[in-house]
């Protein structure tokens, strides 16, 4: 028996990302929930979605917003309870839809139980949960956390320094002790008994680390501890998803290869770094790279068989079309032509919310504005260390910050959005006014609605053959401001024609049907293309 679905079990899902705290607050109290997400899947299978990632929902005291697990077989209090949990999953799959939850293994929350023992049981060899962190008398390195500062604190209990790579209050597990990895394995079987059909798995390139050799990532047991977690009969139905930066075909073979009964597919991030020199930093950037990116890794993941991961957005990253397309004058026309670059191709797609409607960045006056703990960990830095004015890391971080993608989802453009009745933990967007579900929809009057054009295309993805299995060729040149792709299965062949950002007429090599997917209502495949102009039509 394999113990890894195929490749082709999971081609035909349409998956949507939700982040919980600002999706939608069901009870009043400004903080998204769950009985909020039930009160929507409507809205998500009339987009065309048949199943959701959604991020942490466990308990936790929200050092890093639910990435500090306190307790994995529990739900965080505002989120609601375990009945709502189970609600959430029946109403789920009544309508046929999968629910993937994100587990985070890496590190829990200090106010994990497994860390409360392990702080007093240096000298307690009882104590089962001794090992379970990696504990040290001196730092064994300089190692740097994600968030700021260093990434080893000294714990005044046990009287020794803890790892960890993100928040002081994200402890690391040490993965090399077989009493976490089994403990790990039982959080999994918990939610597999409650029926769950997958998990996105966070940060999984660090669970293994290399620390007297200084590797911070990719650690020589890595592929053990994936496969103890998921190669499993128990585990064999699920689809999972790792968050990783692997850096090349090879090492996603590794990972996601039929033979090795390890992850479905990976989140690898090359495509993301299309305008902005870095996190905090924009720059002018053509699609071109963005383009080219996607090309190579779909060449190699077909040539191997691989599933790829489609995405541009997620609860880490502002919105692309702020920094790679026009989120003013040209919103609809970015949103909308980035879409059919990206989720017409060979893979499984990810829809992060308010993709669907083309929300923008969130744009803050004010660093009192901002919540999460990267970008005021940065700011800090940026001022304390870098010696920029606050002005100056104001605009970094109104252009970095994960807030961009955390405000809370605007679903009309009254004050509180009709996201909330209450207070809203973070602020909403500055155009929520302008950019909201009921604007959106209302646009569809006039042809103008990214919802309503993610829907035609999720339709279009799940009525064919060709693009849940086909075959990807790239038909543009690599000097060509446009993207042309095609995607094949037997008869079935279709081409994908995206602009950028300058008008221009684009010939074609063949010829083609009238288009069954248009964000401007073209009725010719060839011609003068209008800035980020996108077309989807059968090839003759
Ligand atoms: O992010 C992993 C990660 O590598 C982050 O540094 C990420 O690159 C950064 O947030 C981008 O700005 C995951 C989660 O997605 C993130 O939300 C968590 O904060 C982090 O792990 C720790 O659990
Ligand atoms: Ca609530």
């Amino acid at each position: 028996m394999n113990l890894c679905k195929k490749y082709s079990d999971f081609t035909r899902l349409n998956i949507y990302q939700i982040y919980p705290r600002s999706f939608m607050d069901f009870n009043g109290d400004g903080i998204g929930d769950l009985q909020g997400i039930i009160s929507k899947l409507d809205y998500l299978q009339d987009l065309g979605i048949n199943a959701i990632w959604m991020c942490p929902c466990f308990k936790s005291p929200n050092a890093d917003n639910g990435y500090d697990v306190a307790d994995y077989c529990d739900i965080m209090d505002e989120f609601g309870t375990m009945a709502d949990m189970d609600e959430l999953i029946s109403e789920m799959h009544s309508r046929g839809m999968k629910l993937i939850l994100d587990l985070v293994p890496n590190h829990t929350s200090s106010e994990h139980k497994w860390f409360l023992e392990s702080r007093k049981a240096k000298d307690d060899p009882e104590n089962p949960y001794r090992d379970y962190y990696y504990w040290y008398d001196e730092k064994p390195n300089n190692w740097r956390a994600s968030f700021g500062g260093s990434a080893w604190e000294y714990d005044e209990t046990r009287g020794q320094y803890y790892l960890h790579m993100f928040a002081v209050g994200q402890p690391d597990l040490n993965w090399d002790n077989p009493e976490v990895v089994r403990a790990m394995q039982g959080v999994i079987d918990y939610w597999v008994d409650k029926g769950i059909d997958g998990f996105r798995i966070d940060v999984i390139d660090l669970i293994s680390k290399d620390i007297p050799n200084d590797k911070p990532g990719f650690g020589p047991r890595l592929h053990e501890y994936i496969h103890a977690m998921f190669g499993r009969e128990k585990t064999a139905h699920l689809f999972t998803v790792g968050e990783s930066i692997v850096k090349d075909i090879e090492e996603m073979q590794r990972h996601c290869g039929e033979d090795r009964e390890e992850l479905s597919t990976l989140f690898q991030f090359d495509h993301l770094e299309c305008g902005r020199a870095d996190k905090f930093t924009a720059k002018e950037d053509s699609l071109k790279t963005f383009r080219d990116t996607l090309i190579l890794w779909q060449q190699e993941t077909e040539k191997r068989g691989l599933l790829y991961s489609l995405f541009t957005d997620n609860h880490d990253q502002p919105p692309f079309i702020s920094r790679a397309g026009n989120d003013r004058e040209l919103r609809y026309e970015s949103a909308t032509g980035i879409a059919s670059m990206v989720y017409l191709l060979r893979g499984v797609p990810f829809i992060y919310q308010g993709q669907e409607i083309g929300m923008p960045s969130a744009h803050y006056d004010d660093i009192a504005c901002f919540d999460e703990v990267e970008c005021l960990g940065n700011y800090k830095e940026m001022i304390e260390d870098k010696g920029l004015s606050e002005a100056e890391a104001l605009e970094k971080v109104n252009f970095g910050s994960r807030d961009n993608a955390r405000h809370p989802m605007a679903w009309d453009g009254s004050e509180k959005c009709g996201f909330t009745t209450g207070e809203p933990w973070l602020i909403a967007h500055s155009r929520a006014g302008e950019v909201n579900v009921a604007a959106d929809l209302r646009a569809d009057k006039q042809g103008r609605s990214v919802y309503s054009f993610y829907q035609k295309l999720l339709r279009l993805r799940a009525s064919s053959d060709a693009f849940a299995d086909g075959s990807f060729k790239v038909i543009s040149a690599p000097e060509d401001d446009y993207f042309i792709y095609t995607r094949s299965l037997g008869d079935e062949k279709w081409a994908v024609i995206c602009n950028f950002e300058s008008a221009q007429e684009i010939e074609l090599p063949f010829e083609c049907e009238e288009p069954a997917l248009a964000n401007l209502g073209r009725k010719e495949a060839a011609g003068a293309y209008a800035p980020y102009e996108c077309a989807a039509a059968r090839i003759k």
